[in-house]
Order: C-alpha cells, then structure tokens, then sequence
C-alpha cells in the first residue's frame, strides 16, 4: 500500500493518491507511517529525478499536487494525535518570501498542532514585515522560517535581522528550516535553533520551554 502511494504521487496521480490514502486510514494504518513512508519517499524521489533532468516542472507540479491531496487527509488526522488539546505555547510559522514550497512547512504546523502549540500557519512566500507584524500582533514564543530554495534561505536572516531593528529580537525564540538550511546556517544568522523535520522541530520547542 505505502509502496502504491509513493507510486501514485510520482505519477502526479492526485486522484489516485488520495483513494488509497483513505483506505489505508480507513484499514487503521497510521497517519504518520503513511506520511513518512508512503508520501515523503515519493516526493523526495521526485525531487531526486527533477535534479536528475528525468523529470521537468510539469512532472514535479503535479507529484507535488497528488502530495498536497495525500496531506489535505493526513494532516487533520495528525492533528488529532495527542488527543487533549492545551497550549504549550504560541508558534507562528511561514515559508519565507520568494518560497512556494508548503508541504514540510504544513506538516510541522500540523505535528506543532498535535503537540498542543497554538500556530498560527501564515502560509508561503510570506514578506518579512508579516512575520513582524504577527509578533508584534500575537506575541508567539517562536517563529518558524521555512525555506527549501538556497535562493530563499538568506530571507531567514533577513528576518532575524528585522526582529533585531524593531528591538522584538528577546520577545521571541526564531528556528528555521528547511532541506538546504543546517544549524551552522542557524548559527552563522543568529537563529536561536535548527529542526531537520517535524519531530525535531517539536522536540526542540518543548526542550525550549522547559529551559
Ligand atoms: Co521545488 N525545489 N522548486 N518544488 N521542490 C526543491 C526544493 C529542489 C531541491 C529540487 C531539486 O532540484 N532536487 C530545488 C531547490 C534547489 C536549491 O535551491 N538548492 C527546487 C527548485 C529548483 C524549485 C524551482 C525553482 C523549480 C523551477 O521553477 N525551475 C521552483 C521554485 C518555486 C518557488 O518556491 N519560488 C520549485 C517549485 C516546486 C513545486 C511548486 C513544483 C513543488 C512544491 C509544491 C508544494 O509545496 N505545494 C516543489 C517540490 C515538491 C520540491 C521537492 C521535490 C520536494 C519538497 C518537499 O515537499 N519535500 C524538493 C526536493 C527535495 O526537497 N528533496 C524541491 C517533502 C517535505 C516533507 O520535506 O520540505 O524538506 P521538506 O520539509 C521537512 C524538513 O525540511 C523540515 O521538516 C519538514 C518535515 O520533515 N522543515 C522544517 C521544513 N520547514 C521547516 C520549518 C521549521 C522546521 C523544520 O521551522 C521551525
């Protein structure tokens, strides 16, 4: 079954992704095997064949489309996980300016969700000045900078910078992340962490809170 999904999702096939990621929940299979083993695989290798020249834009929109499908049942399940709800702490994340890219982004949003953080999701290609003004509007304990583009990753620091001009840089605890981001790159802009994926990203916050 995992192995049809990452099948269905390189053939760009939403349609078919979707039908079998509803029968693989409704056969009790869990939402995060499904995620990690079925829909990451296939649009990491379709990322791998893009960079391969085997596959060009159309193909990685539309494996990118059958993912976005997999991920509109996946997520509000993930998001039930931890059952109980109360508030760990306020997160705001975005993927940064010039960054269409939503699916890592959605999935730490969700897994920050399920662990009882209230996140504020401000999507992709978000401006600088809106992550400050949600500062200055909410008060979060975090921000998360998506990045997935070498092009974009410099918009993490911009904003890091941003926060430091308008003297909110000590309101708020900023990780990044994304996969051309390290924590070296953390460091080097002044970022206070680096999560690799969700789980880390989760982990981190927690770890963050309890000092
Ligand atoms: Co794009 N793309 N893409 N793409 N795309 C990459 C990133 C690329 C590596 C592909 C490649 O060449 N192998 C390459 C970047 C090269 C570089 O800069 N070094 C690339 C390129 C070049 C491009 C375009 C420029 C292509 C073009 O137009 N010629 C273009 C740029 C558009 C733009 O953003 N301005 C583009 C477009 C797209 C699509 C729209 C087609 C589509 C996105 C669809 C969507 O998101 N709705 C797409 C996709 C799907 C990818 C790949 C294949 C997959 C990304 C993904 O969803 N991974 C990607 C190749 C790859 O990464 N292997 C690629 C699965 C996801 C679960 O992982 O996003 O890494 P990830 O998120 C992880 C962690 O990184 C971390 O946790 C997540 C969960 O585990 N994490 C965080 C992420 N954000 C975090 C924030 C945090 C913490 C952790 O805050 C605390």
């Amino acid at each position: 079954m995992l192995e049809e999904i990452k099948t269905a999702i390189l053939d760009g096939d939403a349609e078919k992704t979707g039908a079998l990621v509803k029968k693989a929940l409704t056969e009790s299979m869990e939402p995060l095997e499904i995620l990690n083993r079925g829909c990451i695989p296939g649009i990491e290798k379709a990322g791998a064949l893009f960079e391969a020249e085997e596959f060009f834009l159309p193909e990685l929109i539309t494996a990118g489309e059958a993912t976005k499908a997999a991920m509109d049942l996946l997520l509000p399940e993930l998001k039930k996980t931890e059952g109980s709800w109360k508030s760990a702490g306020k997160f705001v994340i975005g993927t940064v300016e010039g960054d269409m890219h939503d699916i890592g982004k959605s999935i730490v949003a969700s897994m920050l969700s399920a662990a009882g953080f209230e996140v504020t999701d401000l999507g992709i290609d978000v401006p600088t000045d809106r992550f400050l003004d949600e500062v200055k509007a909410v008060q979060p304990d975090f921000i998360g900078l998506s990045a997935l583009l070498t092009s974009t990753m410099p918009k993490q620091k911009d904003v890091v910078d941003a926060l430091i001009e308008a003297g909110l840089r000590d309101q708020v605890k900023v990780f990044v992340g994304g996969a051309p981001v390290s924590s070296d790159w953390a460091e080097k802009i002044g970022a206070d962490g680096y999560a690799e994926d969700a789980i880390a990203a989760v982990k981190l916050a927690k770890s963050t809170l309890i000092g």
